[in-house]
């Protein structure tokens, strides 16, 4: 007995982790553990060999159990004083960026918001319809006759005739947004339509889904004077520049009369580069006119008692212009080293009074 315990001590002395100990309890006191052995002898033994060997064999169970629970409790202070000192927190460490701080904007939303931003300020609202139009509202209700030209001007995307054999089709324009606001708002009507359009057209500075804003003011005496003022104020605004000379150039559009093309002033001079607001350069810029009494007819108010105009222009081109973006197509590309180059930062959102574009 004494050589087992003294065995057993310093077997218990020499395990060094936690699963050490436990093996060594398991072969002393276990079922089939050495001591557990010495144990069920006492039940063969004489009453009086009992009384001595008992005590003793108890006792030495005793202390090895002692023992053991006494070098378990060291070796699990010191794998605990070892996890410590190996998981270290730098709470010093810069704080990893949120979603919120990492995630862009895309340039087309900007521009979008932007554009929300300046008409806002004039006290312009922003007005939706769906993409997928009738033939009525995309062209005959904007005063496009049947068979006539323009409509195939457009390059349209059909879809397959329906049970009626009338065929849907992606609108070409955000016209017929208009149309459906004068159906059901009184003037006086001040609205912009940002939002995706749709032509047959694929190129380096054309994409089959492009996206365009038009607007429109409806009252009894809205005029060209008030046209060119809304107009030339968006423009300041949103090329950032004081000052900036417009020239509007007569044209023809089936929904408006007259119609007129506008041009801003711009410097070409310097390669790769455009400014706007200086220079002796023009650049073409967006499209208006008075609308036609036609469209009022067709959207249900009198001609003879309310007037308007309206314009529009092409989103993408005008926010490849201001961000110096070369390639239409990387637009639609999704690619995320694109979009943080030229994306804005998500909680930069443009006002007049904290600067657009920042
Ligand atoms: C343009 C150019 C000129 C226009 C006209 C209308 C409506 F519905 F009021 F008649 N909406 N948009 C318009 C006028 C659009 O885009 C180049």
């Amino acid at each position: 007995m004494e050589t087992l315990e003294s065995n057993l001590m310093a077997e218990i002395a020499a395990a060094s982790d936690e699963p050490a100990i436990e093996s060594v309890r398991i072969a002393a006191l276990g079922k089939k553990g050495s001591v557990s052995e010495l144990l069920k002898t006492l039940g063969s033994m004489s009453p009086e060999d009992r009384q001595v060997k008992g005590p003793a064999i108890n006792g030495l169970k005793n202390r090895i159990a002692d023992a053991l629970a006494a070098r378990k409790a060291e070796l699990k202070d010191a794998a605990t004083t070892a996890r410590l000192a190996a998981e270290k927190l730098d709470v010093t460490l810069p704080v990893r960026q949120s979603p919120a701080e990492r995630g862009r904007i895309h340039p087309i939303s900007q521009v979008i918001d932007e554009i929300a931003a300046i008409f806002g300020d004039m006290g312009f609202s922003i007005a939706e319809g769906p993409d997928v139009e009738t033939d009525h509202y995309n062209f005959t209700a904007l005063n496009f006759p049947e068979g006539h030209p323009a409509r195939e001007m457009h390059d349209t995307f059909f879809f397959p005739p329906g049970e009626d054999g009338t065929r849907k089709l992606l609108r070409t324009h955000t016209s017929p947004v208009q149309i459906r606001t004068m159906e059901t708002q009184q003037p006086p009507i001040r609205i912009v339509i940002p939002g995706k359009t749709y032509r047959q057209d694929s190129d380096a500075t054309h994409s089959p889904m492009f996206h365009q804003v038009e607007g429109l003011v409806i009252d009894r005496s809205a005029n060209v004077a008030n046209m060119r003022w809304v107009l030339e104020e968006f423009c300041k605004a949103f090329f950032e520049v004081p000052q900036l000379n417009m020239r509007f150039r007569p044209s023809f559009f089936p929904f408006t009369e007259p119609s007129l093309e506008v041009d801003i002033q711009c410097d070409r001079s310097r390669p790769g580069e455009v400014r706007f607001g200086e220079g002796n350069d023009w650049m073409e810029i967006l499209g208006c006119g008075m609308v036609h009494p036609n469209v009022l007819r067709f959207a249900g108010l009198d001609p003879d008692e309310y007037q308007g105009f309206a314009w529009g222009m092409g989103i993408d081109r005008i926010a490849m212009l201001k961000y110096g973006m070369p390639d239409l197509r990387a637009f639609f590309d999704a690619d995320v080293r694109w979009l943080s180059h030229y994306g804005f930062r998500p909680l930069d959102m443009p006002t007049l009074f904290g600067g657009l574009s920042q």
